[in-house]
C-alpha cells in the first residue's frame, strides 16, 4: 500500500465492514485515549459511576453514568432518557468538546454525516460483568446512528440481526476501537461478553464504553 493513498481518507484504512450500515473502526479513537480518560474522571467527580435498577428491580452489573443534555436512566418506572441525574437532581455535566469531535468523525466515516450526539452514556465494566444482548431503542430519532468508544480492557462485542434469535458475530473489541451502527443495521441486537480478568496501563481492571446517540 502506498503512503498516501488514504492521504485524504485516514480513517478508511482501518474501516471494517460488520453488516450494512454497521462498520468497526481499529484503533480509531487510541491517540485520544488518555485525553477522553480524563474526560471520564472529570465527569465521574461529579456524576458518579452507580448501578442503576432495571425496571424488574434488579442491579445492573455494569456501573453507568452520562454526559451530555440527556442520559439514559433505568429505574422501577422503566428506561428513558432525561436531563438530570436523578441521583443528584442536577443536570448531568455537559458532554466535553473532544467526545462530540470523536463521535462526529466516527459517524461521517461511516456515512452519517451531521451526527451531534446529545446523549453519551458512559459504561464502566469490570471482569465478571457482561451486558445481554438488547436493541438501543429509547431514542427518538432512529435514522441517526449509534457511535461506542472502547477504552482500556478488551472485551467481545456480540452483534446479530433484527429478531434476537438470529445469529450473532463475535467481534473482540480493544483499546481505542470505535463501532458505528445505523441505517438498516440501527436496531440490531447486540451485547458484551462477561468481561475476562486483566490489567490495562491506563485504566486497570476495568473497560470502558462510551455510547453516542441523538436522544432528543
Ligand atoms: C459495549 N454497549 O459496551 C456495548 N447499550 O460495547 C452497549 O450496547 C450499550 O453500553 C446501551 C447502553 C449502554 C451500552
Ligand atoms: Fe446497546
Amino acid at each position: 500500500m502506498t503512503p498516501d493513498l488514504f492521504a485524504d481518507q485516514p480513517d478508511e484504512a482501518a474501516k471494517v465492514a460488520l453488516a450494512e450500515g454497521a462498520f468497526v473502526f481499529r484503533q480509531f479513537a487510541s491517540a485520544i485515549g488518555e485525553d477522553l480518560l480524563r474526560e471520564i474522571d472529570q465527569i465521574t467527580a461529579v456524576a458518579p459511576l452507580r448501578h442503576m435498577k432495571t425496571p424488574g428491580g434488579h442491579s445492573m452489573s455494569v456501573a453507568m453514568t452520562c454526559c451530555g443534555s440527556l442520559g439514559w436512566v433505568t429505574d422501577a418506572r422503566g428506561y428513558r432518557y432525561q436531563a438530570e441525574d436523578p441521583d443528584s437532581g442536577a443536570p448531568w455535566p455537559e458532554m466535553p468538546p473532544a467526545f462530540i469531535d470523536l463521535a462526529r468523525r466516527a459517524a461521517n466515516a461511516a456515512g452519517y454525516v451531521g451526527f451531534t450526539p446529545d446523549a453519551c452514556l458512559i459504561n464502566c465494566y469490570e471482569p465478571g460483568t457482561k451486558m445481554g444482548l438488547h436493541q438501543d431503542k429509547n431514542e427518538r430519532d432512529l435514522s441517526q446512528p449509534i457511535v461506542s468508544v472502547s477504552l482500556g480492557l478488551p472485551q467481545v462485542f456480540q452483534f446479530g440481526g433484527l429478531s434476537r434469535s438470529e445469529r450473532t458475530s463475535n467481534i473482540p473489541l480493544g483499546h481505542g476501537d470505535v463501532v458505528v451502527w445505523g441505517g438498516p443495521s440501527r436496531l440490531r441486537y447486540h451485547g458484551v461478553l462477561t468481561l475476562k480478568a486483566g490489567a490495562h496501563l491506563l485504566t486497570g481492571a476495568c473497560r470502558y464504553n462510551l455510547t453516542f446517540r441523538c436522544a432528543r
